[in-house]
């Protein structure tokens, strides 16, 4: 019986775009900051855990944050720092498993009852995964670990940030009996006022509301309700749709203007980009090169191949001679990409040989 159970991780990063803005910002570490809006109307997004401590959260007006916390340091926020980091923890994820359906950047479900790596223990990849991320990113991340998503996602809240918990199936009761009714994911703060309308405060006075009774007040979601809070859950993790493109960005730590610096970053960029093209086992035909400049300006040059980007040697020349192609002398630049598309399997044939003139 329990090697039917699937194993699941959620994988949650910590204060993520907090913590992106104290890792490039050592200044800022072990401070109170805030990322977001200080303005009359700015609005937290998300706080470090410094300044969690003074009851600064997510979606906070700025105001009441500096009322509770006069010392926070307000950030603004790089949104395309935080979808780079996010774009690493997904290659991460996918050297794992192919089955990961991200919720949102900084988190994903994996399902793991087959995995890449053939480990049975999932709790065992569940640290390789976190400290990989660790390695990769500088960043941590918080993890649980289940036999559904329900309570995967239940148990990485367990041990923030920088931890990790599993529940087996022998303890989801548990667990589940003391959840406070609003922390029952899918509760919003509606549904659990008429919860707590009826007397159902936490798992356990949930449980003693029979099917009809919930159905009866909650619709179709009753349901739902009646089964998570028994540990039953059968969500299946889907997976990205099927991905149209691979792609591998950077965004420089300072402005660059000579080819021999871009060069060097794209020579990076090819490296992230092979180990991803890896994992993904898909022949593509389209090689596109991304430059942003200073002044936010995109470039983009591609080139369709009549063989697939696969080869080290066979990438590299062709992203040199775009990159030629696409660099101007005087213009100095923040970002480079890359990028693989055009797969074969993807109702088209890849290439697509020009029709004979007869
Ligand atoms: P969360 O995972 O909810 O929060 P977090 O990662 O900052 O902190 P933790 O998981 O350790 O509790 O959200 C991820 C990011 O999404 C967060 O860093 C900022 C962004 N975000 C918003 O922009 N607005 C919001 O209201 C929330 C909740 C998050
Ligand atoms: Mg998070």
């Amino acid at each position: 019986m329990s090697n039917q159970y699937r194993k699941i991780i959620h994988v949650d990063m910590d204060a993520f775009y907090a913590s992106v803005e104290q890792r490039d910002h050592p200044e800022l570490r072990g401070k109170p900051i805030a990322v977001g809006g200080s303005g009359g109307r700015g609005v937290v997004m998300t706080a470090s855990y410094e300044a969690r401590k003074f009851g600064v959260r997510s979606a906070m007006p700025a105001h009441m944050a500096r009322e509770r916390c006069p010392d926070i340091i307000f950030v603004k926020s790089r949104m395309d720092m935080y979808r780079e980091a996010s774009d690493r923890i997904r290659e991460i994820f996918l050297s794992y498993t192919d089955k990961v359906e991200p919720l949102s950047l900084d988190e994903a479900y994996l399902d793991v009852t087959t995995n890449k790596r053939d480990e049975p223990y999932a709790s065992e990849l569940a640290k390789r995964i976190r400290q990989d991320i660790y390695d990769e990113t500088g960043l941590t991340a918080s993890a649980g670990v289940s036999y559904n998503k329900f309570l995967a996602k239940l148990a990485s809240d367990y041990n923030k940030p920088n931890g990790q918990t599993v529940i087996r199936p022998d303890q989801a009761q548990d667990f589940l009996d003391v959840l406070p009714i609003e922390k029952f994911h899918g509760v919003g703060k509606v549904t659990s006022q008429k919860m707590r309308h009826i007397g159902v405060v936490d798992g356990k006075t949930l449980k003693e509301k029979s099917l009809e009774t919930l159905v009866d007040r909650f619709g179709k979601v009753g349901r739902y309700y009646y089964h998570i809070v028994r540990g039953i859950d059968d969500r299946e993790v889907t997976a990205d749709r099927i991905r149209k493109s691979v792609g591998v960005e950077r965004t420089f730590s300072g402005n660059i203007a000579d080819i021999s610096g871009l060069k060097e970053e794209l020579d990076n960029v090819i490296e992230r980009l092979l180990y991803r093209l890896k994992n993904v086992d898909r022949e593509g035909f389209t090689l596109t090169l991304k430059l942003k400049t200073t002044g936010f300006e995109i470039i983009n040059r591609s080139i369709t191949a009549e063989s697939s980007f696969r080869h080290k040697a066979f990438i590299e020349d062709t992203a040199y001679a775009l990159m030629k192609m696409a660099v101007s002398e005087g213009v100095s630049y923040r970002l480079i990409g890359l990028k693989v598309s055009n797969f074969k399997d993807e109702g088209n044939e890849g290439y697509i040989q020009p029709e004979l003139a007869l």
